[in-house]
């Protein structure tokens, strides 16, 4: 009994330090997008804590504006998941010029006993794009912050970690002239060319790229894209 006590012991010691180790990341979802040129889309930013105490999140996020053009950016609640009110910089915003989008939200009251931070991962912001320009490119995260409490129950304290502190996932996408599920790129999506070139794909006769993404899973022509082409094939959906 003593021995077992010992092991679940090591275990819980073992589990404490990886949540105590692991950085804070701010990742986009999706991942990477594929969108035809004149249609918007909107990418999450999302925070998550792995077991820190956060309080502040604030970023620049950088896009190519020969590409896309920044539509709205909407707060998503991360930090006010706990009930505590939080404000949002005023200076924060769309800058199209620049090709910026920034963001900026802190926790009003300071943590003590009865105010607390948030410990669950969430989304920060929403931000729709507009695609205006054919291409490729990234949305960067720049200037990334993040405030975290340590030292609870006795000496509460509040740390900034900046990019060298958080990971980072930034998100890829590509503009394309083609709509959604054009293949062989004769200006109609999901017509039998295109489901047969899905399907080589799929059992690896044609090398697939992101626009046999249709689920935007980051796998291109896996079983779910093959599907989603053929519903859209035969009316079911439209992609
Ligand atoms: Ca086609
Ligand atoms: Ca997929």
């Amino acid at each position: 009994m003593k021995y077992i006590q010992s092991i679940l012991m090591v275990i819980a010691l073992v589990c404490l330090l990886q949540v105590a180790s692991a950085a804070p990341k701010i990742y986009i979802e999706p991942s990477d997008s594929l969108v035809a040129n004149g249609s918007t889309f909107t990418v999450d930013v999302k925070v998550g804590p792995l077991g820190s105490e956060v309080t502040t999140a604030m970023y620049t996020l950088r896009f190519d504006n020969t590409h896309l053009k920044a539509i709205s950016q909407t707060p998503g609640g991360f930090l006010s998941q706990g009930g505590e009110a939080t404000k949002v910089d005023p200076n924060a915003g769309i800058n199209n010029t620049a090709g910026t989008v920034s963001y900026g939200e802190y926790i009003e009251a300071e943590p003590d006993e009865t105010h607390f931070g948030v410990y669950s991962p969430g989304t920060l912001t929403s931000i729709t794009f507009e695609a205006i320009g054919d291409g490729a490119g990234k949305l960067n995260i720049t200037n990334p912050k993040l405030a975290v409490v340590t030292g609870r129950p006795d000496t509460i304290f509040v740390t900034y970690l900046f990019a060298s502190d958080i990971n980072i996932f930034n998100a890829a996408y590509t503009v394309s002239q083609y709509p959604r599920g054009d293949l062989d790129h004769n200006w109609v999506a999901a017509d039998a060319v295109d489901v047969a070139m899905m399907i080589q794909a799929f059992v690896g006769d044609i090398i697939p790229n992101s626009e046999y993404d249709l689920d935007n899973n980051g796998n291109n022509a896996d079983a779910v894209d093959v599907a989603m082409m053929i519903q859209a094939f035969v009316g079911d959906i439209i992609l």
